[in-house]
């Protein structure tokens, strides 16, 4: 405080507390990022480097001591001093650089790398606003921008030793050698200047600890009258993109494509940046020799969001190195692996061409090289199958051109895997069948993963310590140990023990949520949580249509038996996403109906907590007895946090998606509820013609509820208010099948209800539901990476 902050004790105030606390735990940091680089160096290691346009860290102040060791000194100490470690911990904002599962998960897994000694760099951007904050006025959610940055980020560190240079727009000169090769120069109309911060990642144990690598962009001063003169310099200023926006805010869309030329700037961008970042080390290393590059460089790609990293390698090896194409390939092939999240159409990426060839000239003709000698491969394959060929191609030809980012990243990644067993299976059934044909072996399963040290050890410390006390402390680095708690599953003083901080961690919350909304909860009623994005498929308002069918069976039996319920959302929707938006203000418009409704004599309370963050998360899961998971069957990749609340001694009522499936295998399908259409089941359904009506009209309690979703019941000034819904799940066509699934959802939810009636039967499964979850730490995910797909060799650090 003294040193860092030019304060005193008697006048800081928790922030200065916090500002003097990360300081001092961050010369530890320093201190290990610095003999860990030195021994990468030393070991001339073979690194990972994940590129990934989102980062969803959360805060680092927590995370940081408990793996440094530092937790329970660092709070002794402060005591000391008079402070109190977890006020001040709630003065750090939210690093929130990223919209939900995709960016928690590259989170998660920098996280394991660095528990695991590997070496990696993640590769990103930062975005000066984050996810946007959202309030919430009147039911509604309003946005309002994210400045995770105002007051400094006291763990990062600025690099201007390592700024880079990017190149847009412009034009590409043919040139003739002296031996008659064609060599190709792009002549760039633009250049942005890429400031990297550092962020240290700290493994648990406090040995390794490696970087997450932000770009920042910045102007630079160059102006090319070449192009200005050849007439492309006009072009480039049409659509002149300020350099500082470029890494300005986070696009807010969760899975879905805007097709926006910042957004593909962005992407290029910190593509770029990391690429020549990473050729900068290896040449320190190599000098011009590009032999061993795949040797010591693989990069991951989350999702397609760098695929254009592909094209940039091919450039720079081609055009700067002057390799010939197929040694260009050869590497850059050997480099590259892909990571894909979803199935969703929408969410697929396509850039169209004109787009890519204003702003990256070369790109698109290297782009149009590599499909054409792809489609020669296919050619050969299948003889005269124009078909196929549409398919594959990378180019989707159209009344607009567009360059398809999933093809590009298929044909130039040596891996590609899915994020969970069934959707592995359907990448490879569905999405990518002659792919797979052609390269049986690229196509895989690495089944996603959390962090346990974040996930269970720092944000739920009662259970963690009781853990400990029965099965040691080295669960959090070997998770497969929690199966030795299946032998208290039946012991009932362990049962008490595990439902008591349980309890107590609702107690905590319900605190939470009385200063978050002013609604009071009750800790002994059931807390059914369903967090994450809004989104039709996840189908929250499948929950919502099951709240008031229950709030009807109470007004029309006030003797209806059911255990009492507290139902938490947290979710934000992407600010241009009408329907989500309207899911938010439906929930909260039955809430306010519901929770002042005292002829329920609180039997059902409902609650939408604002502003859900990773923050918010580990409040939330700690707390959960119920876990919803409740996506359409074939829609949810894998779901991330269905593991983490499982984890935390939460009962998943959930689909045969994703992984829960795997959820269910781990934990025996006694201790979960599983409802629903399977994805086969799915298929039939729209194979033979699905209509919501039957199910309206089938089912009274359907139509009831739907056709209150038209009256003024819960919008007293607004009739109709809430219609969009019902009228998306009629003449909507209801593509999510919430009406067919509704029946089975309510009797998974009656089973819930009773096993819950039974104290010890409960206490049983949720006992169960932690001991079994070894399976998705992410120190599994990863090591699965490691052996298929990045072949890496620990480096130990001193
Ligand atoms: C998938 F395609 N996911 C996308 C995307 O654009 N954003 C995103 O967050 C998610 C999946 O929906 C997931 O199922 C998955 O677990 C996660 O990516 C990580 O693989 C939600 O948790």
């Amino acid at each position: 405080m003294h040193c860092s902050l030019g304060t005193d004790e008697n006048k800081a105030n928790n922030h200065a507390w916090y500002k003097a606390t990360c300081a001092s735990v961050q010369e530890h940091v320093l201190e290990q990022l610095r003999k860990t680089q030195k021994s990468h160096y030393f070991n001339d290691t073979r690194a990972v480097h994940y590129f990934s346009a989102e980062f969803l860290m959360g805060r680092l102040m927590s995370n940081n001591l408990h793996n440094l060791g530092l937790f329970e000194k660092t709070k002794q100490a402060l005591l000391e001093l008079g402070v109190n470690l977890t006020d001040i911990m709630e003065e750090e904002p939210d690093m929130a650089l990223g919209n939900g599962g995709l960016g928690r998960l590259a989170a998660c897994f920098i996280d394991s790398l660095a528990t695991l000694d590997f070496p990696a760099v993640g590769y990103g951007l930062h975005y000066e606003h984050g996810l946007f904050r959202q309030d919430i006025k009147n039911g509604a959610q309003i946005e309002r921008p994210d400045s995770w940055r105002d007051y400094g980020n006291p763990w990062e560190i600025c690099r201007p030793e390592s700024i880079q240079e990017i190149s847009l727009y412009g034009y590409v000169e043919t040139k003739y050698k002296d031996n008659g090769q064609v060599q190709k120069e792009w002549h760039p109309g633009m250049i942005v200047k890429g400031l990297p911060w550092d962020i240290p990642v700290v493994g648990y144990g406090g040995k390794t600890v490696n970087v997450l690598r932000l770009w920042q962009s910045q102007a630079s001063n160059y102006f090319n009258w070449d192009v200005f003169n050849a007439g492309g310099y006009v072009d480039a200023q049409k659509e002149n993109v300020q350099a500082e926006t470029i890494s300005k805010v986070l696009y807010p869309n969760d899975e879905t494509e805007a097709g926006k030329q910042l957004r593909l700037i962005q992407q290029y961008f910190f593509s770029a940046c990391s690429l020549k970042d990473i050729i900068r080390r290896y040449k320190r290393a190599n000098g011009d020799d590009w032999k061993y590059f795949s040797e010591q460089v693989v990069i991951q790609l989350n999702d397609t969001h760098p695929a254009i990293a592909i094209p940039e390698l091919m450039r720079i090896l081609i055009d700067r190195a002057e390799l010939d194409w197929d040694t260009a390939w050869d590497i850059s092939s050997k480099t590259f692996a892909y990571t894909n999240h979803t199935l969703l159409p929408e969410a697929l990426e396509k850039w169209p061409a004109r787009m890519l060839e204003k702003i990256l000239p070369r790109h698109l003709e290297i782009i149009y090289e590599i499909n054409h000698r792809f489609m020669e491969k296919v050619e050969a394959i299948w003889p005269g199958d124009n078909q196929i060929k549409q398919k594959l191609s990378i180019i989707e030809e159209g009344h607009e051109k567009m360059v398809r980012m999933g093809n590009l990243s298929v044909i130039g990644a040596f891996a590609v895997n899915g994020v969970a067993e069934i959707h592995s299976a359907l990448v490879k059934k569905n999405l990518f069948p002659e792919f797979d044909q052609m390269w049986p072996e690229k196509l895989t399963n690495v089944t996603n993963g959390i962090t346990p040290r974040r996930w269970l050890k720092a944000c739920n410390p009662r259970l963690s310590a009781l853990i400990s006390e029965k099965i040691g402390d080295d669960w959090p680095l070997h998770l497969e140990n929690l199966a030795t708690l299946d032998k208290y599953a039946d012991n009932a003083k362990f049962q008490k023990q595990f439902m008591k901080i349980k309890h107590e961690n609702k107690v905590d919350l319900a605190k939470d949520v009385l200063a978050l909304t002013g609604i009071t909860i009750n800790p002994k009623a059931i807390f059914d949580v369903q967090i994450k994005r809004l989104h039709e498929y996840k189908r929250q308002h499948l929950n919502l249509l099951h709240i008031m069918a229950l709030y009807r069976r109470l007004l029309e039996n006030p003797n209806y038996e059911m255990q009492p319920r507290v139902f938490l959302f947290g979710a934000k929707a992407a600010p241009g996403y009408k329907l989500a938006k309207d899911i938010i203000y439906a929930i909260n418009q039955v809430a306010m109906r519901v929770n002042n409704d005292h002829r329920l004599k609180d039997k059902i309370k409902v609650v939408f907590l604002p502003n859900y963050r990773v923050s918010l998360a580990e409040k939330m899961i700690p707390a959960a007895d119920i876990s919803e998971q409740i996506s359409t069957a074939g829609k949810e990749a894998s779901g991330t946090g269905n593991m983490k609340l499982s984890l935390n001694g939460a009962l998943t009522v959930g689909t045969l998606d994703g992984a829960n499936i795997e959820i269910a295998e781990e934990v025996g399908d006694e201790n979960i509820f599983i409802f629903g259409l399977t994805v086969d089941q799915v298929q039939q359904l729209n194979d033979q013609g699905y209509n919501p009506y039957d199910y309206y009209y089938k089912n009274k309690e359907i139509k009831a509820v739907l056709d209150w979703l038209d009256t003024d019941y819960f919008t007293p000034d607004k009739p109709g208010a809430l219609a969009s819904i019902k009228h998306s799940l009629l003449e909507g066509g209801d593509p999510y099948k919430v009406l067919a699934d509704f029946e089975s959802y309510s009797q998974a939810q009656l089973k819930a209800d009773k096993a819950y009636a039974d104290k010890s039967l409960w206490a049983k499964m949720a006992i169960l539901n932690t001991a079994r979850m070894g399976k998705f730490t992410s120190d599994r995910s990863i090591q699965d990476y490691v052996q298929k797909i990045w072949k890496l060799k620990p480096c130990a650090v001193e």
